[in-house]
């Protein structure tokens, strides 16, 4: 049985809009000046880019925003058109945002309009762009830190803040769901595929901000290990169970500290509880903002405060697993 491709081929609608032109012109440049042969889907013979053709056209796009001819560049590799953008004096340079800036920006103009439909479709386009990671920590994060801000200093409402929330979880909860697709995908076609670790991701029972366990989750299995993943809001003694039913290497729970109920002690219950339901070669890993003081619990728990130091805790316990899947 073949492996099923997870090759992202992009209709000339959203390669449009990911380089910010017009179908028309895309077209224009493919006929007139032979920029670019995107392949044909078979069934409706529909133009299909792929990365490398959204990427030629983007550094194309910019070429002639800055000047240039797009007769004089239309024949040139992808390699010298890059160099002719590093070349480009500093004022250019300048006027040409990175592409993420430009996401963040349409984003957060939609959201402005209530524009909920052109903030999913700019996010579904990003995701399917770039990859998982860079999804997470360029767009997505810096996304709900803007958000929030807005919303603390009153520009935004707090339903804006829900709706970015939910159609953001949903991009998330795909990307997700493609790679944990992907292990079982990878394990079913190659039998001596050695497996990852089996790793549970929750919050506590009354902190709902979910966003940095789906990250986590994510990061988990981009690293080929497998995530369970349980959501926001869960009792201590569910997920010590479910640790025990799905034989958990690793337990790591999201924290928060706003949403604290009965302030520091609430961290502590809630770890030694778990401490006490899981079995001893269970990992516990405590995500996030981390009020835990108590030494005997810190023995047992291992912080860690950001998602850059969980790639590196995942890589460190189980060192062969460089980034094994991508989607
Ligand atoms: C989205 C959001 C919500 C959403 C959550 C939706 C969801 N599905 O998750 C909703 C609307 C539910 C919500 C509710 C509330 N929220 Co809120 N929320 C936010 C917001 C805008 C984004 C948080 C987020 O997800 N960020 C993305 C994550 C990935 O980034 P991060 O939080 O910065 O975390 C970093 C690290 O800490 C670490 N990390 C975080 N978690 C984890 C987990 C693991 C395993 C690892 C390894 C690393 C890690 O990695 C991240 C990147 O470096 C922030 C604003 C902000 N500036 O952060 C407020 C914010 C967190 N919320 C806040 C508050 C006060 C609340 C409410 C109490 C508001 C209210 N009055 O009702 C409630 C509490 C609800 C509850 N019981 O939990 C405050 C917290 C202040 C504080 N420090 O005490 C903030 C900072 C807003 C503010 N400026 O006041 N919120």
């Amino acid at each position: 049985m073949s492996e099923p491709s997870l090759i992202q081929k992009f209709s000339i609608k959203t390669t449009a809009r990911i380089v910010d032109m017009n179908s028309h012109t895309i077209r224009a440049w493919e006929r007139r000046y032979k920029a670019l042969d995107p392949d044909r889907n078979e069934a409706n013979n529909r133009r299909q880019y792929s990365q490398r053709d959204v990427e030629r056209l983007s550094l194309l796009a910019r070429l002639v925003r800055q000047g240039h001819q797009i007769s004089h560049i239309a024949g040139l590799s992808n390699d010298i058109l890059e160099t002719m953008l590093m070349s480009e004096p500093g004022d250019a340079k300048i006027a040409a945002p990175p592409v993420e800036q430009l996401i963040l920006g349409r984003c957060i103009a939609a959201l402005e309009k209530y524009e909920l439909v052109l903030i999913q479709a700019e996010l579904e386009a990003a995701r399917n762009l770039i990859s998982a990671e860079h999804f997470l920590t360029q767009i997505a994060v810096p996304l709900l830190r803007d958000v929030g801000a807005r919303v603390y200093n009153g520009t935004f409402s707090i339903a804006q803040e829900h709706a970015l929330s939910s159609i953001l979880r949903a991009q998330l909860m795909q990307t997700l769901f493609n790679l944990r697709n992907a292990i079982a995908v990878r394990a079913f076609t190659r039998k001596d595929q050695e497996h990852g670790l089996s790793i549970c991701l929750a919050t506590r029972d009354g902190d709902l901000h979910e966003f940095g366990i789906l990250a986590s989750a994510i990061l988990v299995a981009n690293e080929g290990h497998v995530p369970h993943y349980f959501g926001p809001n869960l009792p201590s003694a569910a997920l010590a169970d479910a640790a025990r039913a799905v034989n958990a290497d690793i337990v790591i729970v999201g924290n928060t500290p706003s949403a604290e109920p009965f302030g520091e002690q609430r961290q502590e219950t809630y770890a030694r509880d778990l401490q006490n339901k899981i079995s001893p070669s269970c990992q516990i890993w405590w995500g996030g903002v981390c009020t835990l003081k108590n030494p005997e619990l810190l023995n047992r728990v291992l912080q860690i405060h950001t998602l850059e130091s969980l790639k590196e805790n995942l890589r460190s316990v189980f060192p062969h697993s460089k980034g094994r899947t991508t989607v």
